[in-house]
């Protein structure tokens, strides 16, 4: 396809660049090719005015188009079908975070069960410290049976529910206050998701001011409800995440190893994969078939989960995906769910690489299906790393390039890990806070988009931030942008600003921390409520934002919505499918502001972004009476 200039255009990184050409001289088609095919998009569809939601249509709005096309068949506007395109939006969002959350939960209640010996209690500490923090009697409680109580309370918060989530109450008062108010505590997970569904029907809520409330509603219940449990539950069964040494980019490849590459989002598949590659009798078969060992990476977010608490390497993020298999390298690509691109059944067919997909609601035509469960995890985990093994024997060295060296980084930031470096209080926090030398924090996260130069966003934004002073917390695809830049090594502090790098000195720390996955957002929301709480506030009074600068998915929506609507100024590189609505984009912009004291902000030059987020963090400090 593209022309060196061309290609310099949509990636800066090495890896990418050469992959894509490889690409292009072995005829196989990637994102940005479909892109070109797809791109103009349909109008109507940018600006969120087409409808599908019934028979009587489709139909096209066109609020400024005159009378004709003003109104759907059924009569509705412009707002409306913007809203309930949004509303349905961002419940696909919290469904998948929310169903991913569900499927530890399902995992936790088997071994409290003891219907698994696969799967265990890795951190009890940690189970105990939640079952007490949400109320359950841990005394003369066995292991397996506060893993039951802890399972069955979390059920509950995805049923029916009609006051918070069990999460929620971690959020200060102030912020529970204002959810009142609104009508927006979040309640069941399942039911906000399903009453967004029930709303959004031809002839429910016409409003586009209520559809937009029960958005948020959604969204809260997936931060502080299906992304939570999501997250503490995989800490519970897999251990909570301590600083750890790592590697980035597509350099992590091995050339004289098996190399297989785990991509999704749970840790459930991933973690057994691993386990079963360190099996000294699968090893052995390795080195039977010529390979020195057996090299487990990750993609996007099971990648991260893995990174997080394993120190796996990371081969690369979502506009990598392809790529990673372009190396001729790839033995094997496993998936769970979630932004595993139908494509990479087609880019795995070009080459001896194995598409293996694991979950019963994920399965992706042409490639193989092999069905984990809790009870036969250990054993197809086997199985599937023996494939690779046997893909080994036919890889074809004149197709191999692994394109560059691998970036060393640091991860493992969980809340608990960055408490326990400031020993154990957040009061150290709160006075660099108040001393300005840590003049905010912002939590960079999210997706790549074809539609913007890869990582181009991310890793400006996170480099002027930090020269201001300003402490990143990096999730999702983001982090792997931010590895490769080189930001998650603590050298990076000689980069920031004076504040902030005496800080990451003292302390050891990188100036951007990779706090995990996309679920793991919630570590970033748990922590403002830790400070907020600490000092008296709300999260709205906090000097934090938050940014997705390159996000394309339905789950970043939802979790852009629950951090606006948690108190927390959020920055997107690129605009949701609302603008054809001017009040749901004011709404967005400015209105929400007056509900939540946060709203959005859409950027897509990254110095332009560091600006406006810094004029927020400013503005919170002085509100603070500290200084700018
Ligand atoms: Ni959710 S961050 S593409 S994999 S949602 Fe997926 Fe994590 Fe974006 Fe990346
Ligand atoms: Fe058209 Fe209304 Fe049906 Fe949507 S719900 S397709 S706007 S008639």
């Amino acid at each position: 396809m593209a022309k060196e200039r061309e290609i310099q255009d949509l990636s800066p990184w090495e890896d990418a660049q050469k992959m894509i050409a490889k690409a292009g001289r072995e005829g196989v088609n990637l994102i940005w090719d479909r892109l070109k095919d797809q791109t103009p998009h349909c109008t109507f569809c940018e600006q969120g005015l087409t409808c599908s939601k019934c028979v009587m249509g489709p139909c096209r709005i066109n609020p400024n188009g005159g009378p004709k096309k003003k109104y759907g068949v059924c009569g509705a506007d412009g707002d409306l079908t913007v809203a309930r395109n949004f509303g349905r939006f961002v419940a696909a969002g919290a469904a998948a975070h929310s169903d991913h959350g569900r499927d530890l939960l399902e995992t936790l209640a088997a071994i409290g069960d003891g219907k698994t010996t696969d799967y265990g209690i890795r951190d009890e500490a940690k189970l105990e410290r939640i079952c007490t923090e949400l109320g359950i009697e841990v005394e003369g409680l066995s292991v397996r049976e506060r893993a039951k109580a802890l399972a069955d309370l979390f059920f509950e918060d995805y049923g029916c529910r009609s006051h918070n989530v069990a999460f929620g109450g971690r959020a200060p008062q102030k912020r529970k206050d204002i959810w009142k108010r609104f009508g927006c505590t979040p309640r069941g997970i399942d039911r906000e998701c399903v009453e967004m569904l029930h709303r959004t029907h031809m002839g429910v809520d016409c409003d586009p001011v209520s559809i937009c409330l029960h958005a948020s509603r959604t969204a809260l219940a997936d931060g502080w409800g299906g992304s939570m449990i999501a997250t503490e539950v995989s800490d519970i069964i897999f251990g909570t995440p301590k600083p750890v040494k790592s590697m980035v980019n597509l350099g992590v490849l091995k050339e004289d190893q098996v190399n297989i590459l785990v991509h999704g989002h749970s840790p459930i598949v991933s973690e057994m994969i691993l386990a079963a590659a360190r099996e000294p009798e699968i090893l052995a078969k390795a080195k039977e078939a010529g390979a020195t060992g057996i090299n487990i990476a990750g993609l996007c977010c099971t990648g991260n989960e893995l990174l997080m608490r394993q120190g796996v390497p990371m081969a690369g993020n979502h506009l990598m995906t392809e790529l990673a298999i372009v190396t001729g390298a790839v033995e094997m690509v496993i998936v769970d769910y979630q932004c595993i691109m139908p494509s990479l059944v087609n880019v795995a067919g070009c080459y001896h690489t194995k598409f293996v997909s694991t979950s019963d609601k994920a399965k992706f035509p042409g490639g193989i299906h092999m069905e984990f469960h809790y009870n036969n995890a250990r054993e197809k985990a086997r199985e599937a790393v023996l494939m690779a093994v046997e893909a080994f024997t036919r890889r074809d060295p004149a197709k191999v390039e692994i394109p560059s060296k691998p970036m060393s980084i640091t991860s493992g930031f969980s809340n608990e890990a960055i408490l326990g470096a400031l020993g154990g209080t957040p009061e150290p926090l709160i006075q660099a806070l108040q001393a300005g030398k840590v003049r905010g924090v912002v939590g960079i996260v999210g997706c790549n988009n074809p539609k913007l130069k890869h990582d181009h966003v991310h890793v400006n934004l996170a480099r002027e931030l930090m020269k201001r002073d300003i402490l990143v917390l990096a999730t999702g695809c983001a982090t792997v942008a931010m590895g490769k830049a080189g930001f998650l090594e603590p050298e990076a502090a000689s980069q920031a600003g004076a504040g902030l790098a005496e800080v990451c000195r003292a302390l050891g720390i990188p100036p951007v921390l990779h706090v995990g996955s996309c679920v793991d957002n919630s570590r970033i929301l748990h922590l403002c409520a830790v400070l907020a709480n600490y000092a008296g506030l709300d999260i709205s009074d906090l000097p934090v934002a938050a940014s997705a600068p390159e996000w394309y998915s339905e789950k970043a929506a939802a979790i852009g919505l629950y951090a606006v609507a948690s108190g927390v100024y959020t920055h997107l590189g690129l605009p949701p499918h609302i603008l054809g609505s001017s009040m749901i984009t004011s709404l967005a912009l400015k209105g929400l502001d007056d509900v939540f004291g946060a709203c959005f902000a859409v950027e897509s030059g990254p110095l332009q972004a560091a600006e406006l987020i810094d004029e927020r963090i400013k503005a919170k400090r002085l509100a603070l009476g500290w200084s700018a």
